[in-house]
């Protein structure tokens, strides 16, 4: 297997920590995004979306999305399992995941690329290229500090995302709280039980990666 990095960028740094997590090695090769190289030929025969992670597997199949690859190598890295237990551990993993990569993730994406001169026309990744709407940034910037509320709020009573329960939504919500501060954008200091949890995932050496 192969894995289509860039050690700079918040997306490819969730299946990192997940592989971190798991003690998963894979042979990884980082993508240029500074200069462009996703949207090179090369890299499109690869993922033709022109945006990392990508995992390649040994027979040339591309797993490209976050989630996607995440899931790939919980099947078959099953050990110290991250999306859940059960059944309803995995539904709530999932949904808890899914929030939080729409209004953490997402959110500051909005805030980042519709206010960021290097991304005039790229206010997505991905083939097609969108103008800036100055607007989606601020209101990427309301919905983070709602984000972070609403964590600050839901952490009064779990431990992690799901309960006392350490899981892929935990990396998810630490990329996002971690992805904030590219819009300046922190954990207010009075957001006791947030800044808990996020002292705590921070202690993880996975996060490191
Ligand atoms: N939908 C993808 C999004 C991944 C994504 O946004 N990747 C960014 C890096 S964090 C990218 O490849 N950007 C390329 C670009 O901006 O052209 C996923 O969740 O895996």
């Amino acid at each position: 297997m192969k894995f289509y990095d860039c050690a700079t960028a918040p997306s490819p740094r969730r299946v990192r920590i997940l592989m971190a997590e798991k003690g998963i090695e894979i042979e990884t090769v980082q993508v240029d995004l500074m200069n462009g190289e996703q949207m090179s030929e090369a890299f499109r025969k690869i993922n033709p979306l022109g945006e990392v992670p990508v995992l390649e597997l040994d027979d040339g199949t591309s797993l490209t999305q976050v989630m996607a690859i995440c899931r790939y190598l919980e099947e078959i890295y099953p050990d110290i399992p991250l999306f859940g237990r059960d059944p309803v551990e995995r539904a709530r993993v999932d949904s808890i995941n899914d929030q939080l990569q729409a209004n953490g993730m997402v959110a500051v994406m909005e805030a980042f690329r519709n206010a960021t001169p290097g991304f005039v026309n790229r206010a997505m990744p991905g083939p097609h290229n969108y103008e800036q709407i100055p607007a989606l940034s601020e209101r990427g910037k309301l919905r983070l500090d709602n984000f972070f509320s609403d964590l600050e709020a839901h952490l009064a009573n779990n431990q992690y995302m799901v309960d006392d329960y350490f899981s892929v939504a935990d990396i998810t919500a630490f990329a996002a709280v971690e992805f904030a501060r590219w819009v300046k954008k922190s954990v207010p200091e009075e957001y006791s039980n947030l800044l808990r949890w996020y002292q705590q995932v921070k202690q993880r050496p996975s996060t490191a990666a």
